[in-house]
């Protein structure tokens, strides 16, 4: 009989022992895991560019985004009179573009819809306002960027850098 009850205790302590394992498992798996890599993250980059004053010009020529970021462009139209946009092409695009834009007329912000060289842009500012796009950083190397307001891109123009 000893024998009997003495394995029925020990049933009841591994039962118990079990429930402690069990309870404790669940514990280890709610602790707090490792932290993740932070590789896939992607870099968020805002950059400000204006128009200066009454001229056709941004007051930067040069912009620089590193690669695989998002990149958020601001324009603010510092003029009292003219509108301007900003229109990031591909590479030796620049005349089909603005040319393209002029022909697609007011009504289409001065830009050809679809239009393929165009790889991102803010729509036409008024003067005093600001403009703002989002994407994504296309392949590293120089890309213009232009306002394609009729008459405006000859002057009004940089280049925005990838690396
Ligand atoms: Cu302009």
């Amino acid at each position: 009989m000893t024998s009997t009850t003495s394995r029925r205790e020990f049933l009841k302590i591994s039962g118990l022992s079990l429930i402690g394992l069990a309870i404790a498992a669940c514990g280890g798996a709610a602790a707090p895991a490792a932290p993740a890599a932070p590789a896939a993250a992607k870099s968020e980059v805002t950059l400000e560019i204006a128009s200066k004053g009454e001229e056709l010009l941004y007051d930067k020529d040069k912009l620089e985004a590193p690669a695989g970021s998002k990149i958020t462009v601001k324009l603010k139209n510092n003029s009292t009179a003219l509108q301007h946009n900003w229109v990031l092409v591909k590479p030796g695009t620049t005349d089909t573009v603005a040319n393209d834009g002029v022909a697609a007329g007011e009504a289409a912000d001065y830009i050809k819809a679809q239009d393929a060289n165009v790889i991102a842009h803010i729509k036409m500012v008024k003067a005093g306002e600001t403009g703002s796009v989002t994407f994504d950083a296309p392949a590293p190397g120089s890309y213009p960027y232009i306002c394609t307001f009729p008459g405006h891109y000859v002057l009004m123009k940089g280049t925005l850098t990838i690396k």
